[in-house]
Parts: C-alpha cells; sequence; structure tokens
C-alpha cells in the first residue's frame, strides 16, 4: 500500500494508505484477489447502494422502522468482509453493517423484518458465526474480544471480526475491549469507520486524538489508517491483521476513513450539520464509482455487465420484499417474549398494562 490521500478529520489532516485513487487508478500494490471474487464485492456493493434507496421508500411508507444508510461506506463493509474467512471467522456487527451480515449468510428478508421489529428478523444462520446487530454504541466490542478469547483458550482456528463507528471509538467499551484484547493478546480484528460524524457531533468535539489508530499503541498492539472508500485498501489492511491474528500476533486496529452520502438514518436530517463540501467530497470519493472504473480499465466491467448487476441487485431486493410482506405482522405484544428468559415482577405488569392498552384499542 501507499501512502496517499489526505483525509481531513477534524482540526487534523492525515496521509491515509490506499491502493486505488479517488479517479480509479491503482496507486499502490494490489491484494491477489480473483477476478470473480472482485464481481462479487463489486456486486455486493451496488446491492448496499440499492438497497439504501428500497429501505428509504419502504420506511417512509411506514413498512420499516428506522434505517441506517450506508451508502459511501460500502467499500470498508465489504472491502473487510472480503478478507476473513467466512468457514472459521466471527462477525460482530453494529447497526450498519448490513453488507458484511449479508456476506457472512444473513438473509435480506430476515434483515428487513429485524428493521420493523419481526422476531424473525432476530434469526441468524445457524453456524452461530454471525453475532446480532448492535444498538447500544459499542457494546459489542468486549463480546468480540470476548469471542475472540473464547477461541483462543480452546485452542479453536478463527479470526473475530468486528465494524463500528468513530462515535463507538469515544465510548468506555471500545476501551474495555480493546485493553483486554491487547493484554490477552486475541485474534480480534477491530474495524472503525470513521465518517468524521456521530451523528450531528463532528470528531474534534468528540476527541482531541489525530486518529483513532493511534489509540491502538496505548493497549499495545498495532493501529493503521487507510482510505475506507477505496476497497483494496481496507481489504489489504485487514488481510494483514487477520494474518497476525492468525499466526498468535494478536489484535489490529484500523481506521477505515470513510465518508458517507446520506444522513445517519432515516430519523436524521445531516443538512442541519453536515457542510456542502463534506457532500461534495462523499461523492467526489464515491467508492463504487472508483471500484468501476478501475475493473473496466481491467476489462473485467461494461455496460453489459451494468446492466446485469442492476438486475441481479433489484430482483434480490425485490424476492426479500416479497417474503417479507408475506410474514404475517407479530402480535405487537411479542415485544415483551423475547427479553428476558424469566420476566420479573415490574415487566409482567408492563405487559399487562401495555395488554389492557391494546384491548382499549
Ligand atoms: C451507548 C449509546 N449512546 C448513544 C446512542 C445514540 N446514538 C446512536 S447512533 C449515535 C452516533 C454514532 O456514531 P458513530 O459511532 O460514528 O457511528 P455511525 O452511526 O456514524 O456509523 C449515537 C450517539 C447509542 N445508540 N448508544
Amino acid at each position: 500500500m501507499k501512502t496517499g490521500t489526505v483525509s481531513p478529520i477534524g482540526r487534523h489532516e492525515l496521509k491515509v494508505s490506499q491502493v486505488l485513487n479517488e479517479s480509479g487508478e491503482l496507486v499502490g500494490e494490489l491484494p491477489g484477489i480473483a477476478d470473480d471474487r472482485l464481481a462479487d464485492m463489486f456486486r455486493l456493493m451496488c446491492l448496499g447502494r440499492r438497497l439504501d434507496q428500497k429501505a428509504i421508500a419502504l420506511q417512509r411508507r411506514g413498512k420499516l422502522g428506522t434505517y441506517p444508510p450506508l451508502s459511501g461506506q460500502e467499500a470498508a463493509s465489504v472491502g473487510s468482509a472480503f478478507a476473513m474467512n467466512l468457514d472459521i471467522d466471527y462477525f460482530v456487527p453494529q447497526y450498519r453493517e448490513q453488507l458484511a451480515m449479508f456476506h457472512w449468510g444473513l438473509p435480506l428478508s430476515t434483515y428487513l423484518l429485524n428493521r420493523m421489529g419481526h422476531p424473525a428478523g432476530a434469526d441468524l444462520p445457524a453456524n452461530g458465526r454471525l453475532w446480532p446487530q448492535q444498538v447500544a454504541l459499542a457494546a459489542h466490542l468486549p463480546h468480540a474480544v470476548g469471542q475472540a478469547w473464547g477461541l483462543q483458550l480452546q485452542g479453536k482456528p478463527g479470526v473475530v471480526l468486528t465494524q463500528f463507528g468513530d462515535g463507538a471509538s469515544n465510548e468506555g467499551d471500545f476501551h474495555e475491549a480493546l485493553n483486554i484484547a491487547g493484554v490477552h493478546n486475541v485474534p480480534v480484528v477491530f474495524v472503525c469507520q470513521n465518517n468524521g460524524w456521530a451523528i450531528s457531533i463532528p470528531w474534534e468535539k468528540q476527541s482531541a486524538a489525530t486518529s483513532v489508530a493511534q489509540r491502538a499503541a496505548g493497549y499495545g498492539f498495532p493501529g493503521v489508517t487507510v482510505d475506507g472508500n477505496d476497497v483494496f485498501a481496507v481489504y489489504a489492511a485487514v488481510a494483514q491483521a487477520r494474518a497476525r491474528a492468525e499466526r498468535g500476533e494478536g489484535p489490529t486496529l484500523i481506521e477505515a476513513r470513510c465518508t458517507r452520502m446520506g444522513a445517519h438514518s432515516t430519523a436524521d436530517d445531516p443538512t442541519r450539520y453536515v457542510p456542502a463540501d463534506y457532500v461534495a467530497e462523499a461523492e467526489r470519493r464515491d467508492p463504487i464509482k472508483r471500484f468501476r472504473i478501475w475493473l473496466a480499465s481491467r476489462g473485467l466491467w461494461d455496460d453489459d455487465r451494468e446492466q446485469l448487476c442492476i438486475q441481479w441487485c433489484d430482483e434480490q431486493i425485490e424476492e426479500a420484499v416479497r417474503a417479507f410482506d408475506a410474514t404475517p405482522r407479530p402480535d405487537p405484544e411479542t415485544i415483551f417474549d423475547h427479553v428476558v428468559a424469566h420476566p420479573d415482577l415490574r415487566l409482567r405488569r408492563q405487559r399487562d398494562e401495555f395488554r389492557k392498552m391494546q384491548e382499549k384499542l
């Protein structure tokens, strides 16, 4: 990898590693990825972009609850997922990692059910290597470390990947998780998707640090910053971190500096706080555009393949929406069903009150 583009976050400008620049030109060493996997990576990134449009429309029609779009962050999510080994590795997501979750085998329809609060949306692939989405910021990071430590103690193969945002990196759980990961040298790869904003709070109001990656030094393991809009830079950094973990050399913190193109969520209006030049920069750094240019320059992409790709994405989405629509809506009372194994008195009372309120409606 080359130290390429300059990424401004907060007060600080930082050079970040890059393989594919904003114009789709190779500026670093290409990681060894077979052509068919390159096409799979690209298709998954396109699926994310198109799913955002559809899911936002479904939310506006009242069919989904809040939806977290990831347009602009496809390279960070997909690049890190593809660098892992699905047969033995684990993924512990925050709430914006739908693409990596699909890569780990989560059906698109299950994801949609989850976003409308259906209990069936909590069904995860049976092999147990995909964890549920975590909404409490950074609360999944101790889980990821615990899983990795467990693998180590049991002498089992596999590495744990976890993703989160810059806001999460300023939570106590982040620091506790990284500390224990370093102390026990566990096989975990932390990928922070730093888009410079925790909803409306810019990085400089979250932290005085120059970067997220530099914090790894305080926990005794390496931290690297890459261009998070460059799928190859992310892939290469994660593949290297995975190999380290597999050799027993412990954790790595990767900061993928990305730009989000849309809102934080469907409950949010970024025009109230994100400056216009950030939006223009996000367009210029679009990870899909640059990947497409590079694929075409290698003869791996053309208009016909593009059409087939769009068709494939739309078929996946339509099929998932059909399955989602055909699933009977749950009784609202099921909200109490999967909270705790043995509900205490307070919860049982809440349930009774909720039932009475429903009967009156
Ligand atoms: C512990 C906790 N505190 C506050 C929130 C409310 N909250 C939801 S998203 C968010 C900002 C997160 O920003 P970041 O970690 O950068 O991730 P991004 O949403 O940008 O991907 C906040 C404060 C929460 N979910 N959990």
